[in-house]
């Protein structure tokens, strides 16, 4: 067998050389040969091209041995689905994986290339929502830092999430072209490609040995082409692949049709293949019976499944042992019909029987729920699910079917209880119950969070949880440090490692050796400083582009996630209001400046959350220029908020805003990346939010709110927001501000939807929490003027922090659910980093 890498591949070489001259040298090389251009008229982004291209280089040895060890030693391999990847850009990262970051800089700047500079001018794969497929990408790295086979299989959707504009306050959404510079990370795998199919009928047959089969014949099919992305550990050889599928027609033209003369009919069958993978959903913790959407899911599902199958079959093994192979994990129920279609693929295509394949597939799926919300719980009408997966729906209703006898055996007559249960909700139009299928189907189901876990056995899941207590399990969040401290703050990084020296970067507990610093005054001087030199550079930032002042000595008070009510970004800003008031009645108020910062997308279709940054916006532009207020309030919506924006913002802050109402977040993971930058978290009992606080301290994190059983009882009790409106003037006066047309230019019709939705429904109970609230934003004020303490609450946060590591949630899966083993890989010595 050939050796992976040739023997005359040097040190020195031009794509594996890391020192100065080599890269400067490897740098011109791939800008001549790779972008076709010389220094005299390239743009900022073909340097940009042909440093990636250097770093790729760079990788593509750890990489391609780590393909090798995993093909040659078979190990178990976890293999990660999920229809978004919010993986945020790639150079810088890989740089610092790589072990690369000074060498470059340097190399670049001899060029008189700043490496900010190039880092800036990536284009980031926005291919998620927000929290849940940045915990993938967060996911994706400690995996391979924790050298574990693994695979990320997901969309290569051509139009991530929308870029955010504001016009006149408004939300206006820009399609994201990131691919239109070239995508210098990916490898097309053209050669690799599957058939999907979609729609037709089925027909029954038999055997020569009188066996029953069922063939799916398809209306279409769909060819699935691989797009791999080498995702490399911080400081390893292993580099996991990130496998996503795009949708291509499977010839470019279809015959009959051209021959008839239809060429525009044949064409556009072509473009409708391609539909499949064009663009991602932007709804964050709300589903919609989209056929298209339906029709993704199953896309990347089969071509995963198939992919594994064939893997299997080139290393000799046999499918028998799939489960043994694979432990495949549902990022939420958006992949469920792979519980389906592994079930197809062995009965119809393998020709298993029907108890094997079913034991092979419920020892090979593992479930993540993530939300209690009841509008994003996936439901899929049988009609529409019908007709483009014809077979699966015989296969679910079989599922089905053999699942309601076990039920009704654990539990003999409770008819009510087989109508809950059922995989098919048959109380109007039918529906599939994604989750129900999930939960059958698998054999690990776990929310995101404790409390999350325990209301999801206590509610959503109750039912599921008394057939199979056995399957529960919690794994709590976790983030990247890598990502969102060593790169993202270098400086913070730089002043921890200089007092406990660097393993905490994989080793994140390590971080409680700061708390030995706590009374040293230099240390908090240095920490502070850090802080102030961070909130400059974000300072900076706005002013360059907003043309806005904000000044680093008032506290930064930061709202950043996608805007949605039980997030309650309008709480926030009945909180700025009621401080605007105060001010207004009282010009001579001492107030502790601050400066309120937002960020967030809204979905496209979601006219509250949309009136919501409309509202924010218009506080912003009364209360900016106010004279009254300078040097006390700021407000400031930032647009467009992205991994890449994310990784400026969290260092930035003071304060974390995590006002969910209780019971709403199922974790969040913005909450986790605030606190290890340091920001001191206010916020309710909800979530991951009580965890943090366990940890950090209760005296070192500012509580507010009700409870979530309290949430419920208050609901049960007949709950009336005008009672809160009534009886509290300060909350009355913020609310009349609005209704009075005051931040609308006289206008009070307005924010009447939103004001009115607070009035009479208040379904996430802000006025109930608004006292609460403000006193709790005032107590932060107070403290805020207490620097010396502030700073001890603050690197307090950073040293307990610990467990919220993505490494310490990979380490939960791999030993209570996935049962795999990291796999090292070794590379020749040569090729490896030195700094
Ligand atoms: C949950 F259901 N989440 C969904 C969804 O459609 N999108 C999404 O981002 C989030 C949760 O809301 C979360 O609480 C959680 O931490 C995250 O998934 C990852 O588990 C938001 O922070």
């Amino acid at each position: 067998m050939v050796s992976i890498v040739p023997n005359n591949i040097q040190i020195e070489d031009d794509r594996t050389g890391i020192n100065v001259e080599t890269l400067k040298r490897a740098f011109l090389d791939n800008l001549f040969y790779i972008q076709a251009k010389f220094p005299k008229i390239s743009t900022k982004n073909d340097y940009y091209m042909a440093l990636a291209y250097t770093v790729r280089d760079r990788l593509l040895n750890r990489w391609l041995q780590t393909t090798q060890t995993y093909l040659e030693k078979a190990p178990r391999t976890v293999a990660y689905l999920s229809a978004e990847f919010l993986m945020g850009p790639h150079l810088g990262n890989n740089l610092m994986n790589l072990g690369l970051y000074n060498v470059v800089k340097q190399a670049m700047e001899e060029f008189g290339l700043g490496l900010t500079d190039l880092l800036e001018q990536e284009e980031e794969p926005g291919l998620g929502n927000g929290g849940l497929g940045r915990l993938a990408a967060c996911y994706i790295d400690s995996l391979a830092t924790l050298e574990i086979p693994a695979i990320g299989y997901g969309i290569r959707y051509e139009y991530g999430i929308f870029d955010q504009e504001i016009k006149n306050g408004w939300q206006v959404e820009i399609t994201d072209k990131w691919l239109r510079y070239g995508n210098p990370w990916e490898v097309p795998r053209p050669e690799a490609e599957l058939e999907v199919k979609f729609g037709g009928h089925t027909e029954n047959y038999t055997d020569e040995h009188g066996r029953y089969h069922v063939q799916w014949i398809p209306f279409k099919v769909v060819k699935g082409v691989p797009y791999d992305t080498p995702i490399l550990g911080f400081q390893t050889n292993n580099a996991n692949t990130l496998r996503l599928w795009k949708a291509e027609a499977p010839e470019s033209f279809d015959f009959e049709a051209f021959n008839k003369g239809d060429y525009f009919g044949s064409v556009q069958e072509k473009s409708e293949c391609e539909n499949i993978t064009k663009v991602l959903y932007p709804n964050d913790d709300s589903y919609q019976g989209k056929q298209l959407r339906l029709e993704q899911q199953f896309f990347f599902v089969s071509c995963s499944l198939q992919d594994m199958i064939r893997m299997m079959k080139a290393q000799n093994l046999t499918l028998e042992r799939f489960h043994e192979h694979f432990a495949i994990q549902l990022n939420d129920t958006h992949p469920t019909i792979a519980v389906a279609e592994l079930m197809r693929l062995l009965l119809d295509e393998h020709q298993f029987d029907w108890d094997k394949a079913w034991n092979i597939t419920t020892k090979t799926f593992a479930y993540t729920n993530h939300t209690l919300l009841p509008e994003a719980l996936e439901r899929w009408s049988i009609n529409m699910f019908g007709s483009s997966f014809p077979r699966h729906l015989q296969i679910i209703y079989e599922i089905n079917l053999r699942f309601l006898d076990e039920v009704r055996i654990k539990f003999p007559d409770d008819g009510n209880r087989l109508r809950r249960m059922s995989i098919i909700d048959e109380s109007g139009e039918r529906y599939i119950r994604m989750a129900h299928l999930a939960c059958v189907g698998s054999f690990a189901i776990n929310g995101v969070a404790e409390l999350h876990s325990e209301l999801l056995k206590k509610t959503t899941l109750h039912d599921f949880y008394e057939m199979y207590p056995e399957k529960f399990t919690n794994v709590t969040n976790g983030v990247t440090p890598r990502r969102f401290m060593v790169l993202s703050n270098p400086r913070l990084a730089n002043l921890i490692t200089k007092k406990i020296g660097d393993s905490w970067v994989t080793n994140l507990d390590e971080l409680r050796k700061l708390e030995t610093f706590l009374y040293d005054s230099d240390f908090c001087k240095e920490f502070h400083q850090v802080k102030q030199d961070v909130k400059q550079d974000l300072a900076n930032y706005i002013r360059t582009n907003y043309n806005i002042t904000i000044d680093p000595n008032s506290l930064f008070d930061i709202q950043a996630k996608r805007i949605h009510e039980y997030k309650r970004q309008h709480l926030n800003a009945l909180y700025i209001i009621t401080l605007y008031n105060r001010i207004k009645a009282n010009p001579n108020l001492d107030v502790t400046p601050r400066t309120f910062l937002f960020g967030g997308k809204a979905a496209p279709g979601y006219y509250m959350a949309k009136l919501i940054i409309k509202l924010i916006n218009s506080i912003a532009d009364v209360v900016n220029h106010d004279p009254d207020m300078r040097d006390r309030l700021k407000v400031i919506f930032l647009k467009d908020y992205n991994v890449k924006f994310a990784q400026r913002v969290y260092p930035a802050a003071d304060l974390s805003e995590q006002i969910s109402t209780a019971g709403k977040e199922a974790s969040g993971t913005g909450n986790m990346k605030f606190s290890m930058n340091g920001a001191l978290t206010i916020g309710t009992l909800d979530g991951a939010n009580i965890e943090i606080r366990e940890v950090v301290g209760e005296e070192n994190f500012f509580l507010f709110g009700l409870t979530a059983e309290e949430v419920l009882q208050k609901k049960a009790a007949g709950y009336n927001p005008w009672d809160y409106y009534n009886s509290n003037p300060e909350l009355k006066l913020a609310i009349d501000r609005i209704s009075s047309g005051f931040f609308s230019h006289g206008d009070p019709n307005l924010f009447k939807p939103l004001l009115d939705s607070l009035l009479y429904r208040d379904q996430y109970l802000l006025l109930a929490d608004y006292q609460s609230y403000i006193e709790c934003q005032d107590r932060v004020s107070q403290a805020y003027r207490d620097r010396e303490q502030w700073i001890r609450m603050s690197i307090l946060n950073v040293a307990r922090i610990g467990k919220f590591s993505s490494d310490r949630s990979i380490r939960d899966y791999v030993q209570n659910i996935w049962k795999v083993s990291a796999l090292k890989v070794e590379v020749p010595e040569y090729s490896q980093s030195t700094n």
